[in-house]
Order: structure tokens, then C-alpha cells, then sequence
């Protein structure tokens, strides 16, 4: 597949419709964007950070709640040329140090709220500029690019030059930064626009939170490349999608929004009567939740699989004539992807039999940032990512996911790193060792519970070891339970046996 050199957002704004004036984004408080305003607010805000006098491939990291203008922000950065890092905003001060001090940013934007400890943890970090943006159009950030002009000339960029970087952990220790370049990000977008069948007068409900793949990258990405209006909510809020509904076709979730969305009496076939595709993913989609959403609606759920180190990896079709959306597979790799399952010892494996999924492709990452040990380790001598999770393929080509080789815990789409978790928790007093093990969730789809043993002759509360928890880390990564044990089962290795913890506390 040829990759073009071309900066992501000229290719992006050329896809927008020649009607600038027409509305781009809709908000949930009644705003509504304009494509110009797009265009002319990241022209400015381009302008802002072109002035500032960054070094070549200068990383502008972000924290800042869900606005039309931290979609301008992104859209400024790459037209810039600069390197784009997002950040969930459930992280606390540890996690923002730790991001900040590895990925060196010559430019941090935060919420006001929080730019007292932001600010002080980016100034020691060595970055000069620190601004503010708030999610009702105000921050010094905006200040600023009101000064400046609104005319840009997009700044050149080749496929391979860095558009962002998103931190994961990827299959084991502390996060690392996925190195994504303008080619990788464009390349993706246009295999789902065509795979999609995106098409004239496409509305895309947009309520997924953007400083991860699903939001900023596939559904974003989606309804610009292909000029189409949005629906933009900040937070997902089920009943607000189903009023937006009949207004739109095309809506993109994790498999918690679409629970979420059943527990609705009013989704029917009436209420997604204009709706021409639902697509799912970043975590596994209950049997389930396809079938209820097929006997309530009408539609068939298209699941999809991907990673921040890959963007978009597979999908289930979406004409009929490549075949049927089947519930439990992610479906075909897309156009342009190789995919294999392999066992331990490098050999392919045939039809239906399980290993590790390794794929290939314009899509596929350029490194971990500053990691080329990790990043070699990750790929095998022939090209190929290993992508830590644990596979089959079957006679007609669907691929199923069954299982991870990495130790990660996807909760509502969340990713939660038990070696992460088990470190703060070991730090504890009277703790002498933990696990956090993923058990089933009805909402979250999955949810880490901590078990947690004290050294000889200590007590340990487990609302204390929330609590503690709590203080330090994103909400998303609390373990919804905390259960204290004598000893861990373990093997004969003295390796701890999690598949025995998630039997024991899977009914918790
Ligand atoms: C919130 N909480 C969570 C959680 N989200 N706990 C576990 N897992 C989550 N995902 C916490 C809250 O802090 C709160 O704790 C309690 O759980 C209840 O919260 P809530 O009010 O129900 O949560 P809400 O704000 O409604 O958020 C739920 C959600 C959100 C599902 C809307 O998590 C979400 O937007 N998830 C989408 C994530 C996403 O976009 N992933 C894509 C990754 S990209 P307390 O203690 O405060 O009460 C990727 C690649 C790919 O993976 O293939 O796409
Ligand atoms: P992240 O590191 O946040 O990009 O998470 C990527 C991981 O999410 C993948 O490696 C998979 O384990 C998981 N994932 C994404 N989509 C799906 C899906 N449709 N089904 C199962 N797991 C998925």
C-alpha cells in the first residue's frame, strides 16, 4: 500500500466541504462550529506555537478536558509539524511527573484547575511554556492565539515523521510512548473511510473521551477525512445519545457505552431508525451485548481491533458481500495488514489454532519513544509487532480474540497494568506482597480486584489500601475490591498463579 508524504491535517482539511460555513461540530451545550472555525482557529493556534520557538519534532503534551478547542489544539499540532501527546485527564500528579520527566515536552497545556501542581512538575522537567484551556473556551492558551494571525500555510511533513505519541504499556513495566507518524495515522484513516463505507451526509455521535486511539484517531479522524458533521458530547451520557440518534448515522463506543445504551427503554428500532452503523471495540464485546443490541435495534454491532501501537488492526465487514459481522471475532484484517498467529517458538501457526497475534502494516508504530531495547524486543526479526495478545484465525479468515499473553486489565475500554497497581500497593505499610487480577464485570466488562497479603504479625484494612490507591492513581485504576489473603498461590516456579485468584474472585 503506497503511504503518502503529506502532513495528516492537509489531508484532513482537504476533505473538508466547500461549504466552510456549513456546521462541523454540534455541541451538547448548543455550540456549533463551522469548518472555517476550524480551519482558522487551529491556523492561530499553529501560529502560537510556531512562535515559541520549539526544536524540530517538539512534543506539545496535553491534559485538558473534552472541547472543540483541544480538537483545534490537536489539529494546530500536527499542521505545525509538532509532535501531539495526549493525556487522560483521570491522571494525578505521579502519573503527569512520569509522562512529563520521559517525553520532555517543550509545551504543556492543562486545565486551569489544575495549573499549580502541573506547571511546577513541567517547569522542573526543563519545558518553558505552560498553558491553560478550559472546556468553556477560555485559558491562557486561547489568549494567546488571539493574537495571532488566522492564515497558516500547513507546514510540510513525510509518512514517517512523528504526528504523536501516546503512552501504553504495552506487554509489561511502566508505560511507554507509542511513536505514531503522519503516515501511520492517514494510512489507517483512509483503509476505515473506505472500509466503512463513510458517505455523503454521515453524522458521527461523537462521546468518547480524545486522548486515546478510539476517540482521537478513528472517530475523529473518520468523520473529518470524510467532512462530516459531529455530534460532540463531553461525556457520555446514554440518554443524550439516543435524542441525537435519529439525527445521525454513524456512532463508535466501547463496549460499556452499548451496555450502557441496552439498560435505555427507549433504544428501539424507532430510536436508530436514521442510523447506518454502530461500531465497537477496544475491549472485548460480550455475545451478549451483540445479540441484545441485535434484537432491540435491528443492527448488527461491527467489532473492530486495534491498539495504540496500530490504530486499526481488524474489523468485521461492513458490506455484506465480504460476508457477515460475526459476534465474538474482530473480524478480517483490514486492507493493507498482515496478521499471523504464532506459537512460542516462532512457528506459524494453521486455522483455528491459538497463539500471539503479530501484525504488520503501514499502520504499525514507529517505536516506543526513547525505548529501542523494548521497541526491538516487541518485533520479530522479520517485521512483525507483537501485539500481546492471544489469538486464532478461522477456515474464512475471522479473527478471534481469546485471551492476552500480556498481564493488562481492560476495564470500560480503560487499560489497567496489574505490575503498576501491585507496585504502589507492595509500598504500603504492613503489605508485604499483592495481585491485582481482572474478574467480570457487568458494566465495565472487566475489573481489577486487589489481593493484597500482610507481612507477619501486620493488619492491613482493605478501605485503607483503596484509599491510599485513591490518592495517587486515576480513578479508572482503583481496584473495585480489595481482598486480604495469608499467602498467593503460586507454582512450582514461585510464580504467582492469577488464573487461580480470577477463579477464586470472579463471582466478587
Ligand atoms: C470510570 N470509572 C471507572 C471507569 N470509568 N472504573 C473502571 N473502569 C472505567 N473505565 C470509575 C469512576 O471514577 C467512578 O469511581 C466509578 O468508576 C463509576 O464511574 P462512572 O460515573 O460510571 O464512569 P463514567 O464517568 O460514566 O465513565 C465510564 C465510561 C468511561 C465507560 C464512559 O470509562 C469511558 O469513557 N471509557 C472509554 C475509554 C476509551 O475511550 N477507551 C479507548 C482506548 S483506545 P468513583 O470512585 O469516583 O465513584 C484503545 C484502542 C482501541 O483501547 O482499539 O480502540
Ligand atoms: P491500548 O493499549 O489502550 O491501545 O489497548 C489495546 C488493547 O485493547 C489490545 O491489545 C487488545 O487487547 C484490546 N482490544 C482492542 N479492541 C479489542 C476488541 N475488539 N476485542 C478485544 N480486545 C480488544
Amino acid at each position: 500500500m503506497q503511504v503518502q508524504d503529506i502532513n495528516l491535517y492537509a489531508a484532513l482539511r482537504a476533505a473538508f466541504p466547500a461549504k466552510l460555513d456549513a456546521v462541523a461540530i454540534e455541541t451538547d451545550n448548543g455550540l456549533h462550529y463551522s469548518w472555517r472555525d476550524l480551519d482558522r482557529a487551529s491556523a492561530m493556534m499553529a501560529n502560537l506555537l510556531q512562535s515559541l520557538d520549539l526544536p524540530q519534532g517538539a512534543r506539545i503534551a496535553v491534559q485538558v478536558e473534552k472541547s472543540v478547542e483541544a480538537v483545534m489544539l490537536y489539529l494546530a499540532t500536527l499542521r505545525a509539524g509538532f509532535v501531539f501527546l495526549p493525556l487522560n485527564t483521570a491522571y494525578q500528579s505521579a502519573e503527569i511527573e512520569y509522562f512529563i520527566g520521559n517525553a520532555e515536552p517543550s509545551v504543556v497545556v492543562c486545565s486551569s484547575k489544575n495549573f499549580g501542581w502541573v506547571s511546577k512538575l513541567a517547569f522542573k522537567a526543563g519545558t518553558k511554556n505552560v498553558f491553560t484551556l478550559d472546556d468553556d473556551r477560555t485559558g491562557s492558551l486561547l489568549d494567546r492565539a488571539a493574537h495571532c494571525s488566522d492564515q497558516h500555510k500547513v507546514v510540510a511533513r513525510r509518512a514517517d515523521d512523528l504526528a504523536a505519541i501516546l503512552y501504553t504499556s504495552g506487554t509489561t513495566g511502566r508505560s511507554k510512548g507509542a511513536m505514531l507518524s503522519h503516515g501511520n495515522l492517514l494510512s489507517n484513516a483512509q483503509v476505515l473511510k473506505t472500509y466503512w463505507g463513510w458517505r455523503q451526509g454521515d453524522v458521527l455521535i461523537h462521546a468518547l473521551p480524545i486522548f486515546h486511539v478510539h476517540g482521537l484517531f478513528v472517530a475523529l479522524h473518520g468523520a473529518l477525512l470524510n467532512g462530516s458533521k459531529m455530534f460532540w458530547m463531553a461525556k457520555f451520557e446514554p440518554k443524550r445519545v439516543l435524542e441525537k440518534m435519529p439525527q445521525a448515522t454513524v456512532f463508535m463506543g466501547v463496549p460499556t457505552l452499548y451496555v450502557r445504551l441496552l439498560t435505555e427503554p427507549g433504544l428501539n428500532r424507532e430510536a436508530v431508525r436514521n442510523m447506518r452503523l454502530f461500531v465497537a471495540g477496544s475491549a472485548p464485546l460480550l455475545i451478549e451485548t451483540f445479540t441484545d443490541w441485535q434484537q432491540r435495534t435491528g443492527h448488527t454491532i461491527l467489532e473492530r481491533y486495534g491498539m495504540s501501537e496500530t490504530t486499526m488492526l481488524t474489523s468485521n465487514p461492513y458490506e455484506a458481500k465480504h460476508g457477515e459481522r460475526r459476534g465474538g471475532t474482530v473480524g478480517f484484517p483490514l486492507p493493507g495488514v498482515s496478521l499471523r498467529v504464532q506459537d512460542d517458538s516462532g512457528k506459524n501457526l494453521p486455522v483455528n489454532e491459538i497463539g500471539g497475534i503479530q501484525v504488520k502494516g503501514p499502520n504499525v508504530f514507529k517505536g516506543y519513544w526513547r525505548m529501542p531495547e523494548k521497541t526491538r524486543e516487541e518485533f520479530t526479526a522479520d517485521g512483525y509487532f507483537k501485539t500481546g495478545d492471544v489469538g486464532k484465525i478461522d477456515e474464512r479468515g475471522y479473527v478471534a480474540i481469546v485471551g492476552r499473553s500480556k498481564d493488562l486489565i481492560i476495564s470500560g475500554g480503560y487499560n489497567v497494568y496489574p505490575a503498576e497497581i501491585e507496585g504502589y500497593i507492595n509500598e504500603l505499610p504492613g503489605v508485604a506482597e499483592s495481585a491485582l487480577v481482572g474478574v467480570p464485570h457487568a458494566d465495565f466488562g472487566e475489573v481489577g480486584v486487589a489481593v493484597v497479603v500482610p507481612k507477619p504479625g501486620a493488619t492491613v484494612q482493605p478501605d485503607a489500601v483503596l484509599a491510599a490507591l485513591k490518592a495517587k492513581l486515576a480513578n479508572f485504576k482503583i481496584p473495585k475490591r480489595c481482598v486480604v489473603v495469608a499467602e498467593l498461590p503460586r507454582n512450582t516456579m514461585g510464580k504467582v498463579q492469577k488464573n487461580i485468584l480470577r477463579e477464586t474472585y470472579k463471582s466478587l
